[in-house]
Order: C-alpha cells, then structure tokens, then sequence
C-alpha cells in the first residue's frame, strides 16, 4: 500500500514527515510530490502509482487544492484523495465539499490516518474513525477531530522522505527542527486559538519531545544531511527552564551547531537565555508585531509591553544573543505613525533581522470578522480572495495602505542602514511605485536572509533564486 504526499511549497513539512514516520512503522510505502519542484505535478502522481493521495494544505492554499484535486480526479479517478493539515482543521466543510475530495482528517493524523490507510488497503469501510471525515452520497459525514498524539517520542519524523526525493532540500545549509507542539496564548492573528477550541477535550494540547529524544532526532538528521546551522522552528522554543537545562549540556556535547530559536519575549528570564548562549544560541526570535502597544494588546490580543520588550532585549542582549523579530503591516487602525514606531521599536532595542509580512486575515476569523465589521473587508471575504503573494498587497482596503506597503517593504533596509531611515521613509510616504518598493523589499530581504544565514553572496542569491515561490 503506497501513500504519496502532496503539498504546495518547497519545505518540509513536519506534518508530512511525522505521518510518514509513522506510516513506515506500520510497513506502508510512502512518498512525496512539491507542486513548486515539478513542470507537472499530476504526472509525478501518476508515475508515483499511489493507493492513497494525501494532501497536505494551508488557508492560502485553498484555490491550489481546489484546483489540483479536481484535476486528479478527472485524471486517476480510482485513487482516493485525503487533505489534511491546518485548513482542514479550520475550514473541513469548505475542504471536504472541494469534488476532488474524498477524506479530511480534521486533527492530528498519526493515529488517525493510519487506520484509514489500514482500512482502505483492507477495502474496509472507513466511517466510523475518529477525525476522519468522508462523503456518503456526495454529503460530507463529519466525525469530529482525531485525538491529539500524546507521545511525540514515538516515533521520529521521516525526512529521507524529502531529502531522497528532493536532494536539494538535504542540502540546505540551515536545517528546521521543531521540539513542541502547541501554544498556550490567543493571538488574535494566529490560527493557534481556534486549533486550542477545536481540540478541546482531545488531550494533552501543549507536548514537547524528550530532550534525548529530540538531540536523537537531530543527529540522525544531520549525521546523513550536515548543516551549518540549526533552526528551532516551536510557537515557543525558549521556554521551561527545566527542559532547557537538560537540553543544552546534551546539545552542546552531541551536535553543537548554531542555532536560531523561538521565544515569546514576555516569558524570556535570565536563565532561558543563559541556557541558550551557553548551549550555542546564536539568535532569538520573538513576535514585536507592531509598535504600537495599544494595537498589539487590543487589536492583536498580545498583551506584552514596549517596556517589557526592552527588558527582554537587553537580556538577550547581554548574552551576546542575536534579535530577529517578526512584525506585521497594513494592520486595521493601523496609522502610518504606527508603522513608523514599528521601525523605531526595533531599531531602539537593538534588533538585528527584521522579518515583515502583510496582515492577511483567514475568512472566518475574528481579526476577519472585525475589517469587515470596520468596512476594510468585503462581506462575502473568501479564500478565492487570498492573494497568491503576502507580502505585495494588502486584502483590505485601507486609508493609508501604499505608505503602509511601502514601509513594510524599506522596513528591515532601515534598521540595517539607519542614516538612511529619514529618506527611506520619506520616500515611503510620499511615492507610489510597486516595482521600485519591491525591488527594495528583495534587496533588504537579500541582506537579511545573508546575515541571518552567515551565507556568502553567491550561496545568498542561489537560495533566494531557488526558494523564489516560498517567499
Ligand atoms: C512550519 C510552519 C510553516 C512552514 C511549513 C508549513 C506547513 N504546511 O507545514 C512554512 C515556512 C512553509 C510556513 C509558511 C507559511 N505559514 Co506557517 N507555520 C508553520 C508552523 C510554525 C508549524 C506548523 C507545523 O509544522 N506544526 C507541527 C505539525 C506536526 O503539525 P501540522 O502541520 O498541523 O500537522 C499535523 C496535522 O495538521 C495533520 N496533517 C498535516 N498534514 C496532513 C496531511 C494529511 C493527508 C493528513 C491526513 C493529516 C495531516 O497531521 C499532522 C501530524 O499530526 C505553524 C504554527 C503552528 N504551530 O502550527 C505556522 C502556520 C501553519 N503557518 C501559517 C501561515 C499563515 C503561513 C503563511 C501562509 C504565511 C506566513 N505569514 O507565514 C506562510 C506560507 C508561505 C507562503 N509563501 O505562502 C499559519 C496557517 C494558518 C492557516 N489557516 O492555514 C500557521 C498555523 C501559523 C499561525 N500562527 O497561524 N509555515
């Protein structure tokens, strides 16, 4: 019985590569496609020969899944399509009612997906599978969410599954590693609260691997695939002092590699960064989302102050720790002044990488629900409505948008040239060029992704070239 994956980007996708694991457990065969690394994705599906077509898809990735699952099933009408994934958890009607679709799993699918491999290789019937919801008659037959995995120790995530396939992705200098899943707060632009309600009562939410069991992890990995650099991709990887003590010591005796991690600034003690710098932390990264206090504790339901962002920089800081901090534009209420203090914020507490994106918020969510209430959304918002590119537009309709476009695209050029700020920002506010601003956001995201990364020039342009349709 052979299972192939589908997905959309050019990365490895922990999900993937967790079910995978466990689907090899179990003796099943496996593979993967990447639309974006293919000239025709659906004849690599077919050349795969699989039993089972497994897709695994984000929100903005709606009208891609539409469209290829459809096309599949004109094209091999007898293998059977599941979606499954963070859109599916959040939107299984608008998934399941896709016609290229057979099965969703709405939830975590170790447990779950594997018995509907199980089932169908048997040609039994699959209703009655907790989380995996099917059509009876064309009608979709929902069956809940599937139980959160307890045991993140169980198993290991397969990624000779990509990189066998896709050796570039071997290759990459900076390898992802995630050691938790779960998040315990309720911003209001992430998705994480309405997966926390959805999986209410379905176990433990918040889980971490075992310290030994994620240095195992990472050394199987890049004993075959080296890297030069590590990146703790968590919601929150530098929290629970605990973990971390145990963490590091064998970290840094067993791998000791530079690493970039996740933290939530407000959470940040002394300790978790002495632990981090003295396990080989080479940058900490934390959401700033806006400089605007009132906006990020009201509108973003972040309640973390600029006084305690300080507090938490400088000791990072003090550790000789890096700063990457994510920030987000084109806010609702958000004035151009705003977006100005989001500068200046980060270039007073020290930042060194600026990561920015475009607020883009999914149908159905509050942020969604309060454009639309404010006149910003239209009502009938859908995600054949999602930009293909984030970082371009925005899709509401904003007094201030070009200006606040504008500077989202100069922003990380300001804080890495200062003396330039006063221009860039002036020229920000005042001119109206697409293609000019841009070509600035490229060459900003060109420095950073240099810095961040300790790449050369070369190696720099050849991983922005290549990973062009993951930007
Ligand atoms: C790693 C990551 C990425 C990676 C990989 C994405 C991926 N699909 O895995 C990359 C870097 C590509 C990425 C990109 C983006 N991301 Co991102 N990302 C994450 C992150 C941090 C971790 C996801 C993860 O690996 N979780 C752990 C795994 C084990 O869980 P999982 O993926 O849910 O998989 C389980 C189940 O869903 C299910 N499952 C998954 N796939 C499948 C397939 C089948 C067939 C089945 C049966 C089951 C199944 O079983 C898996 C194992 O239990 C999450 C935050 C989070 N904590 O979830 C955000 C998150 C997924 N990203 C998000 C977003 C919005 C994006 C972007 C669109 C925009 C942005 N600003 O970042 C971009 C897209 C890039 C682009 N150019 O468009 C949102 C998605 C919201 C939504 N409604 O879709 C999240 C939830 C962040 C958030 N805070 O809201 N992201």
């Amino acid at each position: 019985m052979k299972i192939c994956f589908l997905q959309k980007r050019i990365f490895p996708y922990f999900g993937v590569m967790a079910l995978s694991g466990c689907l090899k457990k179990e003796g099943y065969e496996t593979d993967i496609v990447i639309d974006a690394c293919e000239k025709d994705a659906v004849l690599e599906l077919k050349k795969a020969k699989p039993d089972l077509i497994a897709f695994s898809v984000l929100s903005n990735e709606h009208t891609w899944l539409r469209q290829l699952s459809s096309k599949l099933k004109r094209e091999i009408p007898a293998v059977p399509i599941a979606v499954g994934g963070v859109h599916s958890i959040l939107y299984p009607e608008e998934v399941l009612t896709l016609s290229g679709v057979d099965y969703l799993c709405r939830g975590e699918g170790e447990s779950s997906f594997t018995e509907l491999a199980r089932r169908i290789a048997l040609k039994k019937p699959a209703t009655d599978i907790p989380g995996i919801w099917f059509k009876r008659d064309g009608a979709p037959q929902m069956r809940g969410a599937s139980p959160l995995t307890g045991e993140l120790d169980s198993f290991f995530e397969d990624r000779g599954l990509y990189y066998e396939r896709y050796p570039k992705l071997g290759k990459l200098a900076l390898k992802v590693f995630m050691s938790s899943r779960g998040c315990p707060f309720h911003c209001s632009f992430c998705a994480n609260p309405s997966i926390m309600r959805i999986f209410g009562g379905k176990g433990e939410y918040i889980r971490r691997k075992s310290a030994r069991h994620f240095v195992e992890e990472i050394k199987r990995v890049v004993s075959d695939y080296p890297a030069a650099s590590l990146f703790f991709a968590d919601d929150l990887f530098a929290v629970d002092a605990a973990w971390l003590r145990e963490f590091g010591p064998l970290y840094k005796k067993e791998v000791n590699l530079p690493y970039i991690c996740t933290a939530r600034i407000d959470l940040l003690e002394e300790e978790h960064a002495r632990l981090l710098a003295g396990s080989g932390c080479h940058t900490v990264s934390f959401g700033v989302e806006t400089g605007n206090e009132l906006l990020r504790k009201g509108l973003l339901n972040k309640s973390i102050s600029n006084k305690r962002i300080f507090e938490g920089a400088r000791i990072i800081k003090r550790m000789g720790i890096k700063i990457q901090t994510s920030n987000m534009f084109c806010l609702p209420d958000e004035s151009v002044e705003d977006a100005q203090a989001t500068v200046d914020l980060n270039i007073a507490i020290g930042t060194d990488y600026m990561f920015t994106t475009v607020l883009l918020p999914f149908p159905k969510t509050a942020l969604a629900d309060y454009c639309t209430e404010k006149g910003l959304l239209k009502k009938e918002y859908s995600f054949e409505d999602i930009p293909n590119s984030f970082i371009q537009d925005s899709v509401l309709s904003l007094k201030d948008k070009e200006a606040l476009l504008n500077i989202h695209k100069v922003a990380h050029l300001c804080l890495r040239f200062p003396r330039l700020k006063p221009f860039l920002m002036h020229v920000a506010k005042k001119i109206k060029c697409r293609q000019l601003f841009l070509f600035l956001w490229l060459f900003g995201t060109f420095i950073r992704f240099r810095d961040e990364r300790q790449l050369n020039l070369w190696r720099t342009a050849r991983y922005l070239w290549e990973y062009r349709k993951g930007l």
